[in-house]
C-alpha cells in the first residue's frame, strides 16, 4: 500500500480521505488555502502545506502549487476528492507525467466521459440506452430542427462539455429552439471553452437515480447498487438515498448490469457513478458519468458496508478490488442530507461566518461527515457543505425516522443552515411515499 498520500481538497471529503487513509496505515499530506489554516483536514493530516491564497485559483485550482507541495512531501500519489481538479483530465496527465499515481481513473477516461456526445456514443455502442436525440453535435439550428422532428417537443440542449445540468436550455416549439440552441452554444463556448451543444429529448419529471461501479486493474468490474438523487435544487443536490424507492427490482438489476457493462466496454478503472434518468413509463437512459468518487458516496457505504475510499486507494495501488459481485448484497435503506450554510428561506443564499456551537447527532445508525467543529470559521471562498447526515434503517421508514431524530439534535449556531429545510423533506407526504417529483423543492420552497 502507499506509504504517503496527498489529499487535493479541503473540507468534509478532505477529512473523509483522511480517515481512510489512516485506517489503511497510510501516511496524509493536507495542503490548504490561507482561508483554511484552522481547518479539521489540517489538524487531522500527518503533514500540512500552504500551497496560496484564498481564492480556489490561487490554491486548490493551482496546479503548479499541489505538484510542488507533492514533490516537497515526496508522496506517490494524490487522491483529488470532488470538485476542484477531480475531474480535470489535465491534472491527471500532469500527475502521470509526475510519475504521482492520480486516485482516480486515467486522463483517458476522465477526457472522453467528460466529453458527454463520446460518453453518449460509447454507451449507445455498449447498448446502454440512452435518451432519444442527436447522433452527435448538433452543428447549427437547421441541424438542430430536423433532430426535433425525429424525436418531438418538448427537447433539451445540452453542452457537450457541460454535465450535472450545466449549460441546459429546454424548448417547447421551433422559435423557442432556434433561442435555446444559440443560448446554449454562447453560454457552453463561455462556460466550457467549447461552443458544442447536443440534443435530447425532454423527459418531464424524470428521476435522477445513478449506478456506483467500482473497476480495479485485473479486469474487475462490480456495481454497489444505486442511489436515487432526484431532490435537487438548480442542478444541486440535497437529499440522495439508496436503494431508490421509485424503481422495480428488475429495473435496479437492468441498470446495474448496464452501468457495469459501460464501465467494462470503456474499459474504466477506479470508482466512477453512472447517471441515468427514469421516466414516468419506468425506461431508464443513460445520460452522463461522473469520474471521481461522489458526494453521496456515503448511502452506498452505508448500505453495503464497502468503504469506497479503501476501495480507491487499493486499486490505485495496482491491488485487486476487497470485494467481488457476489459479496456485494445491499441491505437496508440510507439517506444522506446535505447541510450546507445557506438560508432556505432565504433562496438558499450561502453565508460563511463561525459556528459559535456545534454539535453533532449521534446514537444507533447515524453517521455525520463533516469538518465542523465549535469555533470554526466557515470561509466564503468555497462551496457551502457544512456536513452530511446520513442514516441507516432495516427499511426507508427506519431510515426517516432516525434521519428525522437526529435533525433535531444536530445543532450548528452562528451560520444558516438547510437543516430546517431537510427537516421539512423529512415530513412531507410526496417524499414519505417515495414518490417525489424532480421539482419538488421548488414546489415546497419557492
Ligand atoms: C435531463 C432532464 C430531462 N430530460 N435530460 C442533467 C444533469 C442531471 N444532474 C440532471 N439533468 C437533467 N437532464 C433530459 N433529456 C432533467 C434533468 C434534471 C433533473 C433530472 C432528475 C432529477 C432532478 C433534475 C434536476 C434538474 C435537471
Amino acid at each position: 500500500m502507499f506509504e504517503t498520500v496527498l489529499i487535493a481538497n479541503r473540507g468534509e471529503i478532505a477529512v473523509r480521505i483522511i480517515r481512510a487513509c489512516k485506517e489503511l496505515g497510510v501516511k496524509t499530506v493536507a495542503v490548504y488555502s490561507k482561508a483554511d489554516r484552522d481547518s479539521m483536514h489540517v489538524r487531522l493530516a500527518d503533514d500540512a502545506i500552504c500551497i496560496g491564497n484564498s481564492p480556489s485559483s490561487e490554491s486548490y485550482l493551482h496546479i503548479p502549487a499541489i505538484i510542488t507541495a507533492a514533490e516537497i512531501a515526496n508522496v506517490e500519489a494524490i487522491h483529488p476528492g470532488y470538485g476542484f481538479l477531480a475531474e480535470d483530465a489535465h491534472f491527471a496527465e500532469i500527475c502521470e507525467s509526475c510519475h504521482i499515481k492520480f486516485i482516480g481513473p486515467n486522463s483517458e477516461s476522465i477526457l472522453r466521459m467528460g466529453d458527454k456526445v463520446q460518453a453518449r456514443q460509447l454507451a449507445k455502442k455498449a447498448g446502454v440506452p440512452v435518451v432519444p436525440g442527436s447522433e452527435g453535435i448538433v452543428k447549427d439550428k437547421n441541424e438542430a430542427l430536423k433532430v426535433v422532428q425525429e424525436v418531438g417537443y418538448p427537447v433539451i440542449v445540452k453542452a457537450v462539455a457541460g454535465g450535472g445540468g450545466r449549460g441546459m436550455r429546454i424548448a417547447h416549439n421551433d422559435l423557442a429552439m432556434v433561442s435555446a440552441f444559440a443560448t446554449a452554444q454562447t453560454e457552453a463556448e463561455a462556460a466550457f471553452g467549447r461552443p458544442d451543444v447536443y440534443i435530447e429529448k425532454y423527459l418531464e419529471h424524470p428521476r435522477h437515480v445513478e449506478v456506483q461501479i467500482l473497476a480495479d486493474t485485473k479486469g474487475n468490474v462490480i456495481h454497489l447498487g444505486e442511489r436515487d438523487c432526484t431532490i435537487q435544487r438548480r442542478h444541486q443536490k440535497l437529499l440522495e438515498e439508496s436503494p431508490s424507492p421509485a424503481i422495480s427490482d428488475d429495473i435496479q438489476k437492468k441498470m446495474c448490469r448496464m452501468a457495469v457493462r459501460l464501465a467494462q466496454e470503456s474499459k474504466y478503472v477506479n470508482a466512477g457513478t453512472i447517471e441515468f434518468l427514469v421516466d414516468k413509463d419506468n425506461n431508464f437512459y443513460f445520460i452522463e458519468m461522473n469520474t471521481r468518487v461522489q458526494v453521496e458516496h456515503t448511502v452506498t457505504e452505508m448500505v453495503t458496508g464497502v468503504d469506497i475510499i479503501k476501495e480507491q486507494l487499493r486499486v490505485a495501488f495496482g491491488e485487486p478490488l476487497s470485494v467481488d459481485q457476489k459479496s456485494v448484497r445491499p441491505r437496508g435503506a440510507a439517506i444522506e442530507c446535505r447541510i450546507n450554510a445557506e438560508d432556505p428561506d432565504r433562496g438558499f443564499v450561502p453565508q460563511g461566518g463561525r459556528v459559535s456551537l456545534y454539535v453533532p447527532p449521534g446514537g444507533p445508525n447515524v453517521r455525520v461527515d463533516s469538518h465542523l467543529y465549535s469555533g470554526y470559521v466557515v470561509p466564503s471562498f468555497y462551496d457551502s457543505l457544512l456536513a452530511k447526515v446520513i442514516t441507516f434503517g432495516r427499511d426507508r421508514m427506519e431510515a426517516i425516522n432516525t434521519m428525522r431524530r437526529a435533525l433535531d439534535e444536530m445543532i450548528i449556531q452562528g451560520v444558516p443552515t438547510t437543516i430546517p429545510f431537510h427537516r421539512r423533506i423529512v415530513d412531507d407526504s410526496r417524499f414519505l411515499r417515495g414518490d417525489y417529483p424532480m421539482n419538488l423543492v421548488e414546489e415546497l420552497f419557492e
